[in-house]
């Protein structure tokens, strides 16, 4: 069965792009319910843990040194089928390959600064929500 919840982040180069009321906008119109959102940014140790499953890659350092680099959007986003559905509107890992319309294709400088997160899979985003939101803070 799928869960009706996911997570995402607008990252750095989106939020320094000036982005986020379009991004938001995006995500609105799709269809997805706000549960929990936050301007925050990530400490490098932040970063670390969240990413703690790429730290074999190549990319990991870099990954670090951008998402703790400027400010966030972190939010808990509800929709049926939310993790595939929301993986569907942001398009591919690099923008270069992501769908026409695509929040990627629309908003990412990079594969590297790809302006948004999505989880991979429901047990992903219960982690990575409750990484960043208490629950008295998830609504
Ligand atoms: P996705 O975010 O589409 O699930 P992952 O999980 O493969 O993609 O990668 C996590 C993050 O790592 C990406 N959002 C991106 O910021 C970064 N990343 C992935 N591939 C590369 C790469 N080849 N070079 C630099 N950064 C990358």
């Amino acid at each position: 069965m799928s869960g009706k919840i996911t997570f995402t982040m607008i990252k750095p180069d989106a939020v320094a792009d000036g982005h986020i009321g379009a991004i938001l906008g995006k995500i609105a119109e799709s269809g997805f319910k706000i549960k929990a959102m936050k301007l925050t940014q990530l400490t490098v140790a932040d970063a670390k843990k969240f990413y703690e499953v790429h730290a074999e890659r190549p990319f990991y350092g870099e990954l670090v040194d951008f998402m703790s680099s400027g400010p966030i959007v972190a939010a808990v986003l509800e929709k049926d089928n939310a993790v595939e559905n929301f993986r569907t509107l942001i398009g591919a890992t690099n923008p270069a390959d992501a769908a026409e319309g695509t929040i990627r294709k629309m908003f990412a400088r990079s594969v590297g600064e790809n302006a948004v997160h999505g989880s991979d899979s429901d047990e992903n985003a219960l982690i990575e929500a409750s990484f960043h939101f208490s629950g008295r803070e998830i609504f």
